[in-house]
């Protein structure tokens, strides 16, 4: 490749990474044919836990490198999307607070997402190589990083489509989070996907920009590989370690 793409070549070749999106993962595919067992679906819940909480951090760490103020001015509605607006205003609780009523549908308490008794190390490290990326990176490339967002309304709108059917035991109102991201999913790629294609011009830049989100795929299929190992081949850490300090 000696030339750039367009934008609408790039942009095909950012979604063609769609093929290695997480909905792919042997875990999302049993939970969308319903295959998982309640055990296994608040495992997945309450290790995600850890991905939601850290995903406004994620975004302050990309506001901290941002020096463009119209930028930030856009960026910033992420973190209130998760936080939750002030108190104050009752705007609303945010994806945080939905996330742990998705928890408490499904039976994991409050108490249980809180203190991350249940995430496991491989989804810690996965989380946290994310954060740290977009802590240290260019804020150019952390937007690039949120890209994998093309893919999410699919997942989402799967879940709403399945769990009601698989798991009729959940409560409607738990999928509440699932819902609210189908329309900020949206808004949160028309500003970053408009950002990476205004800012990766150069045939270096472009490739760059597809290796920055094929690493964040890695992010999201490696989480999901801790999880199947720990919840279907039931091997979570140290499984085979006697007297193992399972604390
Ligand atoms: O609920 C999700 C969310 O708020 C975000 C923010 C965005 C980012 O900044 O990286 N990515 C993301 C994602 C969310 N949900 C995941 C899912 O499968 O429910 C997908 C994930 C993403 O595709 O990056």
């Amino acid at each position: 490749m000696t030339t750039p793409w367009t934008p609408a070549e790039f942009e095909q070749q950012l979604r063609s990474l769609g093929r290695y999106y997480h909905i792919h993962h042997p875990f999302q595919q049993m939970m969308f044919e319903g295959k998982l067992n309640a055990a296994q679906l608040r495992g997945w819940v309450a290790n995600r836990f850890y991905y939601q909480v850290t995903i406004p951090r994620k975004d302050a760490a990309l506001l901290f490198n941002c020096p463009d103020r119209d930028v930030r001015r856009v960026w910033i509605q992420r973190i209130l999307d998760h936080d939750g607006g002030p108190a104050t205003d009752h705007i609303s609780d945010g994806g945080i607070e939905a996330w742990i009523r998705l928890g408490e549908a499904c039976g994991v308490p409050r108490k249980e997402l809180l203190d991350q008794r249940h995430v496991l190390p491989g989804v810690r490290f996965a989380v946290d190589a994310y954060i740290n990326f977009v802590h240290q990176a260019d804020w150019r490339e952390g937007v690039c990083s949120s890209l994998t967002e093309l893919f999410a309304p699919t997942a989402h709108r799967q879940r709403l489509q399945s769990w009601p059917d698989h798991y009729p035991w959940i409560d409607s109102a738990g999928l509440q989070y699932f819902r609210n991201r189908l329309s900020e999913a949206h808004r949160d790629v028309d500003h970053g996907l408009a950002l990476t294609l205004q800012h990766f011009t150069s045939v270096e830049q472009q490739h760059r920009a597809l290796h920055i989100v094929k690493f964040k795929l890695d992010v999201l299929w490696a989480m999901l590989d801790a999880m199947y190992l720990a919840y279907i081949q039931n091997m979570p850490p140290y499984f085979n370690i006697e007297d193992a300090n399972h604390e």
